[in-house]
């Protein structure tokens, strides 16, 4: 069985982060080590919230993973809380990366041209830090935006969305993946760049007229299953859209229709059953 680490936090309440990567990843059949970065109540997006950080805890536990011989076939990491952090988990990623192990980023701080409340600019340009030693790194348009320092558009062509990730992958990403970048009406997806075969890639699907919170979240961590259990590239990002999509639709007919996070539970089953029959 496959093993992968993520890095974010935990966000008790709000279907983010930690407790949507966790449930995801292992029922794609990986087990799923979590280094929880920080405790809060909510995610950000609620007002009030409290926040514990663990910045301390993450070199001691590491620490001991290495004293125990653990080691992992991928890393990925989600939300992360402070500057210094990003250092650390930088400083993780090196001690236990190895030529196979796949180095996953979701540079998660902002979307629709906004920081997360918790973030500033500063906070922003440190990740490319954190992206330059990523495998694969996917933010959206927003992110990328202030990764770059090229302007965010909310419309957009071809042309922008590639030298977009141009510039992500000058910053270093092996294969940069935009996300929620649509390429034409009605549709939404992602489009990547493979920096060593030089060829862009992308997949769209139907937009559905709903943003939810914590959509992002499930996006890359089904994505980030999808490559770690060894999907090629055009299947890890349709299984990922779709089911993202699949999601937000099924989360629609919901009459409580939560806005803080989508119903993934329902969706689970069948991200189960389009799994095996990707594999096949
Ligand atoms: O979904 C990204 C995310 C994760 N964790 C926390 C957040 C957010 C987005 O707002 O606040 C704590």
């Amino acid at each position: 069985m496959k093993r992968i680490l993520t890095i974010q936090d935990i966000s008790c309440f709000g279907k983010c982060s930690l407790t949507v990567a966790l449930p995801l990843l292992s029922s794609m059949g990986i087990e799923t080590v979590i280094l929880p970065t920080a405790v809060l109540s909510t995610h950000t997006l609620f007002k009030g919230f409290t926040c514990k950080d663990l910045s301390d805890q993450l070199k001691p536990i590491t620490d001991h993973w290495k004293q125990e011989g653990i080691t992992f076939d991928a890393i990925y990491t989600g939300y992360l809380g402070t500057e210094e952090e990003i250092d650390t988990v930088i400083g993780i990623i090196e001690n236990f990366r190895d030529e196979n192990t796949l180095v996953f980023v979701d540079p998660a701080m902002g979307d629709n041209g906004k920081l997360y409340p918790a973030f500033n600019e500063h906070y922003a340009k440190k990740n490319a830090d954190l992206c330059a030693v990523a495998d694969i790194a996917d933010p959206n348009i927003t992110e990328a935006s202030f990764l770059t320092g090229l302007p965010y558009q909310e419309t957009y062509t071809e042309d922008y969305v590639k030298e977009m990730l141009t510039a992500l992958a000058a910053i270093g990403t092996k294969t940069p993946i935009l996300t929620g970048v649509s390429l034409g009406e009605g549709k939404t997806g992602a489009m990547g760049y493979d920096t060593e075969k030089k060829e862009f890639f992308h997949y769209q699907n139907d937009k559905i007229p709903a943003a939810y919170h914590g959509t992002g979240d499930i996006f890359s961590s089904v994505l980030a299953g999808a490559f770690v259990i060894g999907l090629d590239r055009t299947k890890a990002l349709k299984i990922a859209a779709d089911y993202t999509a699949h999601t937000i639709a099924e989360t629609l007919k919901n009459p409580e229709n939560p806005w803080y996070g989508v119903d993934f539970e329902a969706t689970i089953p069948e991200l189960v059953e389009s799994l095996k029959r990707i594999k096949e």
